[in-house]
Protein backbone atom coordinates (compact mmCIF):
# COMPACT_ATOMS: atom_id res chain seq x y z
CA UNK A 1 0.00 0.00 0.00
CA UNK A 2 1.41 3.40 -0.55
CA UNK A 3 1.76 6.24 1.77
CA UNK A 4 -0.37 9.86 1.41
CA UNK A 5 0.21 12.82 3.38
CA UNK A 6 -3.61 12.73 4.53
CA UNK A 7 -5.51 10.45 5.54
CA UNK A 8 -8.62 9.34 3.12
CA UNK A 9 -12.14 10.95 3.96
CA UNK A 10 -13.60 7.70 5.61
CA UNK A 11 -11.49 5.33 6.77
CA UNK A 12 -11.82 4.00 10.53
CA UNK A 13 -10.22 1.22 13.28
CA UNK A 14 -13.18 -0.79 14.51
CA UNK A 15 -11.72 -2.72 18.10
CA UNK A 16 -13.95 -5.46 18.92
CA UNK A 17 -14.47 -6.62 15.37
CA UNK A 18 -14.82 -10.31 15.59
CA UNK A 19 -17.89 -10.91 16.54
CA UNK A 20 -21.12 -8.25 17.90
CA UNK A 21 -21.75 -5.23 17.30
CA UNK A 22 -18.17 -4.53 16.61
CA UNK A 23 -18.09 -6.95 13.85
CA UNK A 24 -21.87 -5.60 12.45
CA UNK A 25 -20.13 -1.88 12.73
CA UNK A 26 -17.31 -2.73 10.42
CA UNK A 27 -19.30 -5.02 7.98
CA UNK A 28 -22.05 -1.50 7.45
CA UNK A 29 -19.49 0.54 7.18
CA UNK A 30 -17.41 -1.12 4.71
CA UNK A 31 -20.19 -2.01 2.75
CA UNK A 32 -20.66 1.79 2.77
CA UNK A 33 -17.34 2.77 0.98
CA UNK A 34 -15.26 3.22 4.76
CA UNK A 35 -11.69 1.66 4.74
CA UNK A 36 -11.57 -0.06 7.84
CA UNK A 37 -9.38 -1.64 10.07
CA UNK A 38 -10.83 -4.38 11.69
CA UNK A 39 -9.21 -5.25 14.97
CA UNK A 40 -9.82 -8.23 17.44
CA UNK A 41 -8.10 -10.52 19.42
CA UNK A 42 -8.89 -13.17 17.20
CA UNK A 43 -7.33 -14.18 14.25
CA UNK A 44 -9.60 -16.45 11.96
CA UNK A 45 -12.68 -14.78 12.87
CA UNK A 46 -11.17 -11.81 11.74
CA UNK A 47 -9.80 -13.56 8.08
CA UNK A 48 -12.98 -14.60 7.55
CA UNK A 49 -14.57 -11.37 8.18
CA UNK A 50 -12.06 -9.59 5.60
CA UNK A 51 -12.43 -12.63 3.24
CA UNK A 52 -16.24 -11.48 3.20
CA UNK A 53 -16.02 -7.66 3.65
CA UNK A 54 -12.42 -6.22 2.20
CA UNK A 55 -11.52 -5.02 5.48
CA UNK A 56 -8.16 -4.98 6.18
CA UNK A 57 -7.36 -7.42 9.52
CA UNK A 58 -5.62 -6.56 12.42
CA UNK A 59 -4.98 -8.93 15.23
CA UNK A 60 -4.29 -6.93 18.58
CA UNK A 61 -5.61 -6.73 22.43
CA UNK A 62 -6.38 -3.18 22.69
CA UNK A 63 -4.79 -3.38 26.40
CA UNK A 64 -1.91 -4.25 25.13
CA UNK A 65 0.53 -0.97 24.64
CA UNK A 66 2.86 -2.92 22.27
CA UNK A 67 0.26 -4.24 19.72
CA UNK A 68 -1.94 -0.87 19.52
CA UNK A 69 1.80 0.24 18.73
CA UNK A 70 1.90 -2.03 15.95
CA UNK A 71 -1.66 -1.36 15.39
CA UNK A 72 -0.82 2.26 14.98
CA UNK A 73 2.46 1.97 12.72
CA UNK A 74 0.34 -0.03 10.23
CA UNK A 75 -2.23 2.72 9.70
CA UNK A 76 -0.20 5.39 9.42
CA UNK A 77 2.06 3.84 6.36
CA UNK A 78 -1.27 2.85 5.19
CA UNK A 79 -2.87 6.17 4.71
CA UNK A 80 -4.20 7.17 8.48
CA UNK A 81 -7.74 6.95 9.57
CA UNK A 82 -10.15 9.80 10.55
CA UNK A 83 -12.49 7.38 12.89
CA UNK A 84 -11.72 5.50 15.83
CA UNK A 85 -14.41 3.25 17.18
CA UNK A 86 -14.10 1.88 20.23
CA UNK A 87 -16.29 -1.27 20.96
CA UNK A 88 -13.85 -3.98 22.43
CA UNK A 89 -15.05 -4.68 26.05
CA UNK A 90 -17.94 -6.85 27.22
CA UNK A 91 -19.01 -8.20 30.80
CA UNK A 92 -18.12 -11.22 32.91
CA UNK A 93 -19.99 -12.52 35.37
CA UNK A 94 -23.16 -11.24 37.40
CA UNK A 95 -21.88 -11.82 41.30
CA UNK A 96 -23.16 -9.62 43.59
CA UNK A 97 -20.19 -7.12 45.23
CA UNK A 98 -20.21 -9.34 47.96
CA UNK A 99 -19.22 -12.27 46.08
CA UNK A 100 -17.31 -10.46 43.28
CA UNK A 101 -14.41 -11.68 41.91
CA UNK A 102 -11.18 -10.20 41.16
CA UNK A 103 -10.68 -11.75 37.95
CA UNK A 104 -14.23 -10.79 36.23
CA UNK A 105 -13.76 -7.07 37.50
CA UNK A 106 -9.62 -6.90 36.10
CA UNK A 107 -11.45 -8.27 32.57
CA UNK A 108 -14.04 -5.39 32.66
CA UNK A 109 -12.04 -2.68 34.01
CA UNK A 110 -8.91 -3.47 31.25
CA UNK A 111 -10.90 -4.19 28.67
CA UNK A 112 -13.54 -1.26 28.62
CA UNK A 113 -12.13 1.41 30.42
CA UNK A 114 -8.06 0.64 29.97
CA UNK A 115 -8.49 -0.27 26.21
CA UNK A 116 -10.79 2.80 25.45
CA UNK A 117 -8.05 4.68 27.22
CA UNK A 118 -5.33 2.95 25.43
CA UNK A 119 -6.37 2.86 21.86
CA UNK A 120 -8.06 7.15 22.10
CA UNK A 121 -4.38 8.26 23.54
CA UNK A 122 -2.69 6.45 20.98
CA UNK A 123 -5.03 7.62 18.11
CA UNK A 124 -5.22 11.01 18.86
CA UNK A 125 -1.88 12.84 17.38
CA UNK A 126 -3.31 11.47 14.24
CA UNK A 127 -6.94 12.57 14.65
CA UNK A 128 -6.15 15.73 15.61
CA UNK A 129 -4.05 16.21 12.64
CA UNK A 130 -6.71 15.08 10.11
CA UNK A 131 -8.93 18.70 11.35
CA UNK A 132 -12.30 16.63 11.33
CA UNK A 133 -11.54 13.73 13.40
CA UNK A 134 -14.14 11.63 15.32
CA UNK A 135 -14.26 9.10 18.48
CA UNK A 136 -16.77 7.27 18.88
CA UNK A 137 -17.52 5.25 22.07
CA UNK A 138 -19.53 2.35 22.36
CA UNK A 139 -20.73 2.50 26.24
CA UNK A 140 -23.99 0.84 27.83
CA UNK A 141 -27.03 2.00 29.59
CA UNK A 142 -25.21 -0.30 32.35
CA UNK A 143 -23.28 3.24 32.20
CA UNK A 144 -26.28 5.29 33.26
CA UNK A 145 -28.47 2.85 36.30
CA UNK A 146 -26.81 0.13 38.19
CA UNK A 147 -28.66 -3.13 39.03
CA UNK A 148 -27.88 -5.88 41.61
CA UNK A 149 -25.19 -8.36 39.89
CA UNK A 150 -23.98 -5.52 37.29
CA UNK A 151 -21.43 -3.72 39.72
CA UNK A 152 -18.49 -4.40 37.68
CA UNK A 153 -19.67 -3.92 34.56
CA UNK A 154 -22.06 -0.83 35.93
CA UNK A 155 -18.58 0.23 37.17
CA UNK A 156 -16.68 -0.37 34.37
CA UNK A 157 -19.05 1.55 31.85
CA UNK A 158 -19.51 4.26 34.10
CA UNK A 159 -15.50 5.25 33.84
CA UNK A 160 -15.85 4.79 30.52
CA UNK A 161 -18.61 7.22 30.01
CA UNK A 162 -16.49 9.62 32.09
CA UNK A 163 -13.47 9.33 29.86
CA UNK A 164 -15.69 9.65 26.81
CA UNK A 165 -17.08 13.03 28.40
CA UNK A 166 -13.93 14.56 29.75
CA UNK A 167 -12.63 13.94 26.19
CA UNK A 168 -14.81 15.93 24.37
CA UNK A 169 -14.33 18.56 26.68
CA UNK A 170 -10.50 18.23 26.13
CA UNK A 171 -10.30 17.85 22.67
CA UNK A 172 -12.84 20.19 20.97
CA UNK A 173 -9.95 22.64 20.42
CA UNK A 174 -8.84 19.97 17.95
CA UNK A 175 -11.89 19.77 16.01
CA UNK A 176 -12.55 16.37 17.74
CA UNK A 177 -16.23 15.03 17.72
CA UNK A 178 -16.72 12.50 20.52
CA UNK A 179 -19.83 10.33 19.85
CA UNK A 180 -20.83 7.92 22.63
CA UNK A 181 -23.19 4.69 21.74
CA UNK A 182 -25.11 3.27 25.02
CA UNK A 183 -27.14 0.35 24.14
CA UNK A 184 -29.49 -1.34 26.29
CA UNK A 185 -30.40 -4.90 25.59
CA UNK A 186 -28.59 -6.56 22.39
CA UNK A 187 -28.94 -9.88 21.81
CA UNK A 188 -25.47 -10.99 20.44
CA UNK A 189 -24.41 -13.89 19.90
CA UNK A 190 -21.85 -13.58 22.66
CA UNK A 191 -22.83 -11.01 25.04
CA UNK A 192 -24.79 -12.71 27.49
CA UNK A 193 -22.61 -16.16 27.02
CA UNK A 194 -19.48 -14.49 27.63
CA UNK A 195 -21.06 -12.58 30.98
CA UNK A 196 -22.46 -16.16 32.32
CA UNK A 197 -19.43 -17.70 32.08
CA UNK A 198 -20.21 -20.15 28.83
CA UNK A 199 -23.62 -21.24 30.52
CA UNK A 200 -25.58 -21.30 27.51
CA UNK A 201 -28.95 -21.90 29.83
CA UNK A 202 -28.35 -18.80 31.83
CA UNK A 203 -27.31 -16.43 28.74
CA UNK A 204 -30.59 -17.58 26.89
CA UNK A 205 -32.23 -16.81 30.31
CA UNK A 206 -31.70 -13.31 29.30
CA UNK A 207 -33.10 -12.79 26.00
CA UNK A 208 -36.46 -15.31 27.64
CA UNK A 209 -39.62 -14.27 26.37
CA UNK A 210 -38.07 -10.78 24.80
CA UNK A 211 -39.73 -10.96 20.90
CA UNK A 212 -37.84 -7.95 19.65
CA UNK A 213 -34.24 -7.39 21.69
CA UNK A 214 -32.05 -5.22 19.43
CA UNK A 215 -29.70 -7.27 17.59
CA UNK A 216 -26.20 -6.24 16.31
CA UNK A 217 -27.09 -4.73 13.34
CA UNK A 218 -29.50 -2.35 14.83
CA UNK A 219 -26.83 -0.77 16.95
CA UNK A 220 -24.66 -0.91 13.72
CA UNK A 221 -26.86 0.93 11.92
CA UNK A 222 -26.95 3.70 14.65
CA UNK A 223 -23.52 4.28 14.78
CA UNK A 224 -23.34 4.19 11.05
CA UNK A 225 -25.84 7.19 11.13
CA UNK A 226 -23.44 9.19 13.58
CA UNK A 227 -20.40 8.95 12.03
CA UNK A 228 -21.89 9.54 8.56
CA UNK A 229 -23.58 12.80 9.53
CA UNK A 230 -21.48 15.75 8.30
CA UNK A 231 -18.84 16.63 11.12
CA UNK A 232 -19.83 19.67 12.64
CA UNK A 233 -22.78 17.30 13.46
CA UNK A 234 -22.52 15.80 16.85
CA UNK A 235 -24.78 13.12 18.21
CA UNK A 236 -22.60 13.24 21.71
CA UNK A 237 -25.04 10.40 24.05
CA UNK A 238 -27.30 8.27 21.81
CA UNK A 239 -29.00 5.97 24.42
CA UNK A 240 -30.77 2.78 22.15
CA UNK A 241 -32.97 0.34 23.49
CA UNK A 242 -35.44 -2.32 22.26
CA UNK A 243 -38.90 -0.79 22.55
CA UNK A 244 -39.56 -3.62 25.21
CA UNK A 245 -37.39 -1.90 27.54
CA UNK A 246 -38.61 1.15 28.76
CA UNK A 247 -35.84 1.78 31.11
CA UNK A 248 -33.67 -0.80 32.42
CA UNK A 249 -35.07 -2.39 34.94
CA UNK A 250 -38.82 -2.49 32.62
CA UNK A 251 -38.18 -4.92 29.80
CA UNK A 252 -41.41 -6.58 28.90
CA UNK A 253 -41.43 -10.15 28.32
CA UNK A 254 -43.90 -12.37 26.77
C1 LIG B 1 -25.51 -4.26 27.91
C2 LIG B 1 -26.75 -3.72 28.53
O1 LIG B 1 -28.64 -4.34 30.14
O2 LIG B 1 -26.78 -5.91 29.99
O3 LIG B 1 -24.53 -3.31 27.72
O4 LIG B 1 -26.49 -3.80 31.10
S1 LIG B 1 -27.15 -4.49 30.01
Amino acid sequence: MTSTNKAPQHAAVVTGASSGIGQATARILAAEGWKIYAVARRADRLDALAAETGVIPVVADVTDNAHIAALLAEVEISGGIDTLINIAGGARGASYVGEAKDEDWDFMLQANVMGTMKMTRAFLPMLRAHGDGTVLNLTSTAALASYEGGAGYNAAKAAQRALTKALRLEEVGHNLRVIEVLPGLVHTEEFALRRMGGDAAAADAVYQGVEKPLVADDVAHVISYAVNLPHHINLDEIVVRPVVQAANHKLLRS
